[in-house]
């Protein structure tokens, strides 16, 4: 098996999956129409397009992205008393119309995704999650598209609220590599954007990009490889680009 042929290096022991836009187009089908259909349930006349939605997930996780746009575009707003319970009560709106979809099929797996993550499994490697989406939506997701019993696959689930800062910030995988009981040098993470790489390579984790149309351009300066999707990855290289990461 390929793993094993890399024994002068730190060998790879983990994948560390991000979920947005890495396992599935989420973003663009699932989060953004999910968004709207809360603005609207809610009775305010709030509409995301696709551009717009490109520009807002500079900012990660839904609630904060729901408050920074309230704050940047919508400054004529009158903030209710209780603006963080609106918040919240949106976030759980847009978090059921999320569910919805992923229950309806309308998120299947990025190329390459299933075949990885089989290929991953039958060598023996450790399976992890590291995600600013709530913990939910990614057992749904794996749930909907790989197997139902796919949550079992993973060793370690690590979403959302679980630490304080989301990414860009490390938190999430030092989260994972704490509770995984793992050296960063022994994982790769799996990334889209260039705020999940700037988190995965702050926790010293080498990381494989796969972009998608809202990220493509954004800055991937120190990723092992950047590709347009994982259609022609496989094992065997993601180890080698891992070697190699761990010879420089
Ligand atoms: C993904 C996100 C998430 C989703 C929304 O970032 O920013 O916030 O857009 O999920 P990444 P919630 O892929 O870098 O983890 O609404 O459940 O927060
Ligand atoms: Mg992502």
């Amino acid at each position: 098996m390929a793993v094993r042929r890399y024994t002068d290096v730190m060998e790879l022991a983990a994948l560390i999956f991000d979920v947005d836009g890495t396992l599935a187009d989420t973003e663009r089908d699932g989060h953004l129409p999910a968004f709207n259909a809360a603005f609207s349930e809610a009775g305010l006349p709030w509409v995301w397009d696709e551009r717009l939605y490109g520009e807002l997930l500079a900012v990660t996780g839904g609630k904060e992205r729901i408050r920074h746009y309230c704050e940047r575009f919508q400054p004529n707003y009158a903030l209710p008393p209780d603006f963080e319970g609106l918040v919240a009560a949106l976030h759980r709106s847009k978090t059921r119309h999320y569910l919805a979809r992923v229950d309806s099929g309308a998120l299947p797996l990025r190329p390459g995704v299933r075949r990885l993550i089989d290929e991953a499994r039958a060598a023996g490697l450790r399976l992890g999650i590291a995600t600013t989406t709530t913990a939910d939506n990614v057992s749904a997701l794996i749930r909907a598209s790989l197997a139902p019993e796919a949550e079992d696959w993973f060793e370690l689930i690590a979403a959302g609220d679980i630490v304080p800062a989301k990414k860009p910030a490390p938190d999430i995988y030092h989260y994972v590599l704490a509770r995984m009981d793992l050296p960063a040098g022994a994982c790769l993470a799996l990334e889209d954007s260039g705020n999940g790489l700037a988190a995965s390579l702050a926790a010293g984790i080498p990381t494989v990009v796969s972009v998608n149309d809202y990220t493509r351009g954004q800055d991937f300066q120190g990723a092992l490889a950047v590709l347009p999707d994982l259609a022609a990855v496989g094992l065997g290289d993601l180890v080698r680009w891992h070697g190699h990461h761990a010879n420089l």
